[in-house]
């Protein structure tokens, strides 16, 4: 039997439409960069992954490829302990303050794992979901993702904004400073999306207009919407316990309100609601140390930086042993990273909380037949091949020159804001 062999390795940096999003870290770009990797086998089976773009992270994977190039995308043990001998693994510290993750090994292994995953389920004619032990549901549930931002659509509009759109495609743009714009906001994403629970990203104002806008959502959309606030770790101890009893009986959870596993356990023992986190628990080392000071409740994975979707399962694994649920964080992403999302999502057995993803405030997208479906709230999980999504070669053209023209590089919301804001500052906690 002749064993498949990758023959190719593509590294495609683009750039996507982007609105002017709020968050801890500053202001998103008009652009947000991904990354798309594709590896062809000798056979011409072409896998394909998305992962968070930055220039670091695209010189690291260019330096695999001659590690990658004639191996055997089954062999994904043998390649992880290739990539670990040539490369070392991610020092803990290199995840830094940003609300998102700066390592890279992990985002370079998850985009090598699931490309593979793609090709493998392309030669045994399987969706990935089922290289991940079989779905558990049909349809991926995911959470409204709300953010306060300033007027604007993003990319060549920056700040300025279509007249002629209509529905979620104007609210997207409209600005959302305060609770009615936020609610206001939720209204139109719901709508479109059918989203049952929901989220708001905080750290972009001070605590008492997020609490504010949360109790405004609550009044709107009633005991039967679960909410999250996620001021990413931008509040005090003191003020995690004080905003956080305000909104006891009204959040389904409290992602990351502080800093370090040591002050959410602070706040975890001095709260009823649970505590969900991207930032202070995100990799396996962390795990230890997360059990025994009791750091939170939820683990928001994220396959892009637990290493693929084969270590999300793992996490699964480890979630369900010591008592924490699982759910998904989320980036600026397109579908493929949905798709992957999805079959992750159908596969995992403690799933209790939506998915977050940031979806809805892309326009672009570079898969075959344009953006993926929501109905109810939910993804369909593919029932394709692989990842069932293939690449649309045409949008990934345009979204490459994207890239080239608009001279970003890695991902800076501080540089962002300061453009609006110039004395504005990153603080790694604020209030
Ligand atoms: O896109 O601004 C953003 C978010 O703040 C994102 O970078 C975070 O990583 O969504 C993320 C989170 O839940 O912390
Ligand atoms: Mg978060």
């Amino acid at each position: 039997m002749k064993l498949p062999k990758i023959k190719e390795f593509h590294i495609t940096p683009i750039a996507v439409v982007d609105p002017p999003l709020l968050n801890a870290a500053g202001l998103h770009a008009p652009y947000a960069l991904r990354t798309v990797v594709e590896l062809v086998t000798e056979d011409n089976i072409s896998g394909i992954s998305e992962i968070p773009g930055n220039i670091e992270i695209d010189k690291a994977l260019e330096k695999s490829r001659q590690f990658i190039i004639g191996k055997d995308p089954f062999q994904l043990n043998q390649i992880r302990d290739i990539l670990v001998a040539n490369f070392g693994i991610d020092k803990m510290s290199d995840r830094g303050d940003a609300p998102w993750d700066q390592r890279t090994l992990v985002h370079i292994f998850s985009a090598i794992e699931v490309a593979c995953l793609d090709i493998i389920g392309k030669i045994v004619n399987r969706p990935v979901v089922d290289l991940l032990g079989g779905k558990r549901r049909d349809a991926v549930p995911f959470s409204a993702y709300l953010f306060y931002k300033y007027e604007g659509a993003g990319g060549e509009l920056a700040f300025g904004t279509d007249p002629n759109a209509t529905g979620w495609d104007a609210a997207r743009q409209a600005s959302a400073l305060n609770p009615t714009e936020i609610v206001a906001q939720a209204k139109a994403m719901c709508k479109e999306f059918g989203f049952q629970s929901i989220k708001l990203k905080g750290g972009a104002f001070e605590p008492r207009q997020e609490v504010d806008a949360i109790l405004a959502l609550h009044k709107e959309f009633g005991e039967n919407t679960p909410l999250r606030l996620d001021p990413n770790a931008l509040w005090t101890v003191e003020t995690s316990i004080k905003y956080g009893k305000e909104m006891e009986g009204i959040l389904e959870y409290l992602e990351d309100p502080c800093r370090g596993q040591e002050n959410m356990a602070t706040v975890r023992k001095a709260l009823k609601t649970p505590l969900a986190t991207n930032m202070c628990t995100t990799s396996f080392e962390d795990i230890p140390r997360s059990y025994t000071l009791g750091s939170e409740d939820i683990i928001l994975s994220d396959h892009h930086f637990w290493g693929g979707l084969q270590d999300s399962m793992k996490l699964a694994s480890i979630c369900e042993t010591f008592g924490r649920d699982l759910s998904m964080h989320s980036n600026s992403h397109l579908g493929i990273s949905l798709a992957a999302m999805v079959h992750l999502g159908a596969a995992i057995p403690n799933f209790r909380y939506a998915l977050d993803t940031h979806y809805p405030w892309q326009s672009d997208e570079i898969i075959v037949g344009g953006r993926m479906k929501f109905e109810d709230g939910a993804v369909a999980v593919p029932t394709g091949a692989g990842l069932g999504v293939e690449l649309d070669r045409v949008a990934l053209a345009k979204l490459h020159e994207n890239y080239k023209k608009c001279g970003l590089t890695k991902r800076n919301d501080e540089i962002e804001m300061q453009k609006v804001q110039p004395d504005w500052k990153f603080k790694a906690t604020r209030w």
